[in-house]
């Protein structure tokens, strides 16, 4: 393909298509390869491949284009084995230090640190990078494609998603301590039970987030119980919180009470609440939302601008240089799941309208 590899410290990827004029800063296209323990086969994968297709169409129309054209694969966007997600791009985009995971360990115990550092082992013979705007220089503009993940294009039988902005999330990891007694002679009334005191804080914060509107988006997606054996009372449990709401104010006020709700719920054992995730809901810039949906238009396609319900990598390349994201629809609207499918000629149009995109940026 004649693109020069490389990778930085958080192991995002990097393949360049050089433009004239070496010293401007690059145009990136990308999104994550990383999935869900039951992921689809679009969700990430398919935006680093339109990026590859698309500078692949740029280079084989003979186009030649003032600034470099990046592809990137960023480093655990989805946190489902490390939380929180989006770790390479927010180590690219200084929203966090690169080593402020390193003691995340997955459910056997293994730190993220330990892992990317035999993942970059393994990778030694790719040339290194600076890590983004922390050892290097900005993009000067980043384009993500990605599936919807939602039901709305497809209802509304509109091809391509300008996306205007993404709501916030916050994750949180409680765990309740009680202790572990034999489930067939320790009385109820003399027990320290984890799980029960567990049902009980869910209960309640099933209650914080309780929201007519259907706007807020709560969820309790792991639960590790520990001795976790059917005649042992629980010792310890360990539960996620994914929160999401598209107004600041909303997700700090129910994220703030998430840890008095937790401890209000306790009867007989003490509880512990971590924040592992906080991104503030963000707006992409209104050029690149300009330019993504007249590229649609040239290509005679529909299109409509719409927030992002699931976070994504550009949310943390939006504060360090002008980006946005193109959707293409989700059958059913189903996502994180096997069954995820969007089609051929779909993939097509969204591959076509970011190819446009990353050729009249990088010639800006
Ligand atoms: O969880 C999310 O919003 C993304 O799909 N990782
Ligand atoms: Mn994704
Ligand atoms: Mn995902």
């Amino acid at each position: 393909l004649g693109l020069a590899v490389s990778i930085d410290r958080m192991a995002n990827l990097f393949l360049r298509l050089e433009g004239t004029d070496p010293t401007l800063q690059p145009v990136l296209a990308g999104s994550h390869m990383d999935s869900q323990p039951s992921g689809g086969r679009f969700d990430g994968i398919w935006g680093v491949i339109a990026a590859l297709e698309a500078v692949q169409a740029v280079r084989d129309a003979g186009v030649t284009t003032r600034r470099a054209v990046e592809v990137v694969a960023w480093t655990n966007e989805e946190g489902s084995r490390f939380a929180p997600g989006c770790m390479g791009s927010m180590a690219f985009g200084a929203a966090q230090p690169p080593d402020a995971w390193n003691a995340s360990t997955d459910t056997d115990g293994l730190s993220f640190g330990a892992e990317l550092a035999a993942h970059l082992d393994a990778e030694r013979d790719l040339p290194r990078r600076p890590l983004g705007v922390v050892e290097g220089t900005a993009p000067f503009a980043y384009v993500e494609a990605h599936i919807e993940q939602g039901p709305r294009l497809e209802a509304e039988g509109v091809d391509i998603g300008v996306v205007t902005g993404i709501q916030g999330a916050r994750w949180f990891t409680v765990e309740v301590l009680g202790r572990s007694d034999h489930a067939g002679t320790a009385p109820l009334s003399l027990r320290k039970d984890a799980m029960q005191d567990t049902v009980r804080a869910i209960t309640a914060l099933n209650a914080l987030m309780a929201d007519p509107a259907d706007v807020t988006r709560f969820t309790v997606g792991r639960v590790e119980v520990s001795p976790n054996s059917s005649n042992s009372v629980a010792e310890r449990v360990r539960f996620s919180i994914d929160l999401r709401h598209p107004d600041a104010a909303v997700l700090r006020a129910k994220g703030d009470a998430v840890a008095a709700a937790v401890a209000g719920a306790m009867t007989t054992c003490a509880a512990t609440v971590v924040e592992r995730f906080n991104a503030d809901p963000s707006v992409f810039a209104p050029g690149i939302i300009a330019t993504i949906e007249a590229a649609a238009a040239r290509l005679g396609l529909r299109s409509v601008r719409m927030p992002s319900g699931a976070f994504h990598d550009a949310r943390f390349l939006a504060p360090v240089c002008p980006a946005g994201m193109i959707f293409v629809p989700s059958r059913g609207g189903i996502s994180h799941h096997p069954s995820e499918y969007t089609s051929p000629a779909q993939l097509a149009a969204g591959t076509r309208v970011l190819a446009s995109v990353v050729a009249e940026l990088a010639n800006r």
